[in-house]
C-alpha cells in the first residue's frame, strides 16, 4: 500500500471512526459495504490532456466555442464513454450564432431521484489549448468516469458526469442545461461537484465553501493527505457551479488558482513561489506543458474520493480474468489478427455489461477496426475504422453486452489495419466475468 493509499485510507478511517463514537458504525467502508474510491491513475489523466492537447493543434491551437477543436473534444470524451457503457447524450445550443455542445454522461444505476452530478467546461479560450484551464477538470471527471466503469461501481445514488461548452462566454452551456432541466429533475440533483482549474502550475489547494457537506467531503480528504487547503473566495459567479447554485441546487468543487499571485503565507502552506498560480492562465501557454502533475494527481483522486463518498455505492467482487498478453503483430493495411482466451469454469452466459479490456499499440489508431468475437462467432464492433483519429494506441476497456452468448468457449480479439503506412501490435486482450 503505497503512502497516498493508506493516508487515504486513514482518512475514510477517520471519517468513519468518528461515526463510530457517534454510534454503532462499522470500523471501515468495506465493513459498511461502501466502497472506498479507487486511486486515479495521473498518468491517464495526463494521457486525456495530451490527447486534448493534438485535438487543439490539429484544430488551429484551440479549443474554444464555435470552434472545430470543441466539437473534436466533444467527440474526444464521448467516444471513452461510450465505450466505457455510459449512457451518453449531446445537447446542442446556439451562441453569438453558433452551435455549442455539452456532454452528459449517466451511469446506469443508482437511485434516479437522488442524481449526484460532477461537471467541468471542456472549452477553451480562442487564444490557446486550454489545458489547465479547464483540460484539467475535464480530464480528471473524465478518467474518474472510466475508473467507475472499470471497477463496475454500483451507486447508490445515481452518477452523472457532464462536460460545458461555452463557460468561458459566461457559463452559457451549464445554464442552458439548467434552464432546460425541468424542476422535477433540478430537485433530483443532490449535489452538483465543479472542477475548472485544477492542476495550476503553481498551485493552490482551494475547496468551495458552498454546501458544508460537499466541502467537509473535499477537506477530509485533503486533510487525511496533510494538505492544508483554503475556502475558495473568488469563485462566486465564476464558474459552472453558479448555474446550479442559481437554482438552488447544493453545490462544491475544487480549484487550483488563476491569474491572482500567491501570497508568501500560501507558499510556506504550499510550496511554489509568489506569483500566479497560473501565469498561463487564457494565454496560447495554457499547454500541457502548464500542469502541475503533484496537484492534477491529488484533485483527481478527490473528484473520485467525493463522487464514491457522496454516492455510498459498493463495488463488486473481483471477477475471474481471462489474458492473453502475447504480442501479436497487426499487418498493415492488411489480413486481419487475433488474439484469443479460452474461458473456462463460467456458469451460463456471459454478462449484459462484460469488460473487455484492450491494449493495442499502433500509431494513427484511426486505421484500426477492432472486433470482439464470441465463441460462436458472433461479432461485436468495439471500434470503428476512423479517417481522422490520428491518435495513437487503443487502450481501455470497453463495455460489451454479450448476455445472449454462452460464457465458457474461445473468445477473440479481432484486429485488422484498413489503412497504410501506420503499425502497431496487440498488447494484451483481457475478459473479466464475475
Ligand atoms: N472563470 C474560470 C476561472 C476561474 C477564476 N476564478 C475561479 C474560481 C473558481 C473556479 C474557476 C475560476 C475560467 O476562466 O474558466
Ligand atoms: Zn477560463
Ligand atoms: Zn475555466
Amino acid at each position: 500500500m503505497n503512502l497516498s493509499v493508506r493516508r487515504r485510507t486513514l482518512a475514510l478511517a477517520g471519517t468513519v471512526l468518528a461515526g463510530l463514537l457517534a454510534g454503532a458504525v462499522p470500523a471501515t467502508a468495506e465493513e459498511a459495504g461502501v466502497a472506498a474510491a479507487p486511486d486515479i491513475s495521473v498518468a491517464n489523466v495526463k494521457q486525456h490532456l495530451a490527447d486534448l492537447q493534438s485535438i487543439a493543434t490539429a484544430n488551429g491551437g484551440n479549443r474554444a466555442h464555435g470552434r472545430a477543436g470543441y466539437k473534436a473534444s466533444i467527440d474526444f470524451v464521448k467516444a471513452k464513454l461510450d465505450a466505457a457503457g455510459f449512457t451518453t447524450t449531446v445537447q446542442t445550443f446556439t451562441y453569438n450564432g453558433t452551435t455549442g455542445y455539452n456532454l452528459i454522461a449517466d451511469w446506469p444505476g443508482g437511485d434516479t431521484n437522488q442524481v449526484v452530478m460532477a461537471g467541468a467546461h471542456l472549452d477553451s479560450v480562442t487564444s490557446g489549448p486550454g489545458i489547465n484551464d479547464n483540460g484539467s477538470g475535464s480530464a480528471a471527471i473524465l478518467e474518474t468516469a472510466l475508473a467507475v466503469s472499470r471497477a463496475g461501481y454500483q451507486p447508490a445514488k445515481h452518477l452523472r458526469f457532464a462536460w460545458w461548452g461555452a463557460e468561458e462566454l459566461g457559463l452559457v452551456g451549464s445554464r442552458y442545461y439548467v434552464n432546460n432541466l425541468p424542476s422535477t429533475e433540478r430537485a433530483k440533483i443532490s449535489g452538483y461537484l465543479n472542477f475548472d482549474m485544477i492542476g495550476s502550475p503553481n498551485p493552490g489547494y482551494f475547496v468551495y465553501d458552498d454546501d458544508p457537506v460537499i466541502e467537509k467531503t473535499f477537506k477530509d480528504y485533503f486533510a487525511g493527505l496533510g494538505v492544508p487547503t483554503e475556502i475558495e473566495t473568488e469563485g462566486d459567479g465564476r464558474s459552472d457551479h453558479a448555474s446550479f447554485k442559481n437554482v438552488g441546487i447544493p453545490v462544491g468543487g475544487l480549484f487550483t488558482g488563476a491569474s491572482r499571485t500567491k501570497t508568501s503565507a500560501q507558499v510556506q502552506k504550499w510550496g511554489g513561489t509568489t506569483t500566479a498560480f497560473d501565469r498561463c492562465y487564457h494565454s496560447s501557454c495554457d499547454t500541457t506543458a502548464n500542469i502541475n502533475d503533484t496537484a492534477l494527481d491529488r484533485n483527481s483522486d478527490a473528484v473520485a474520493h467525493a463522487i464514491w463518498t457522496l454516492s455510498s455505492g459498493t463495488t463488486p467482487p473481483p471477477g475471474k480474468v481471462f489474458e492473453n498478453t502475447t504480442d501479436v503483430s497487426i499487418p498493415d493495411n492488411g489480413a486481419a489478427v487475433t488474439s484469443s482466451v479460452a474461458v473456462t469454469g463460467i456458469t451460463g452466459n456471459a454478462p449484459s455489461s462484460l469488460p473487455v479490456g484492450v491494449d493495442i499499440i499502433h500509431t494513427w489508431r484511426g486505421d484500426l477496426v477492432v472486433d470482439l468475437v464470441a465463441p460462436d462467432g458472433t461479432v461485436y464492433n468495439l471500434k470503428p475504422y476512423s479517417s481522422s483519429d490520428s491518435a495513437d494506441n487503443v487502450q481501455t476497456t470497453y463495455s460489451v453486452n454479450a448476455s445472449s452468448e454462452v460464457a465458457n468457449g474461445t473468445w477473440r480479439l479481432r484486429v485488422q489495419d484498413r489503412a497504410a503506412q501506420d503499425t502497431g501490435y496487440i498488447n494484451g486482450f483481457k475478459l473479466t466475468f464475475p
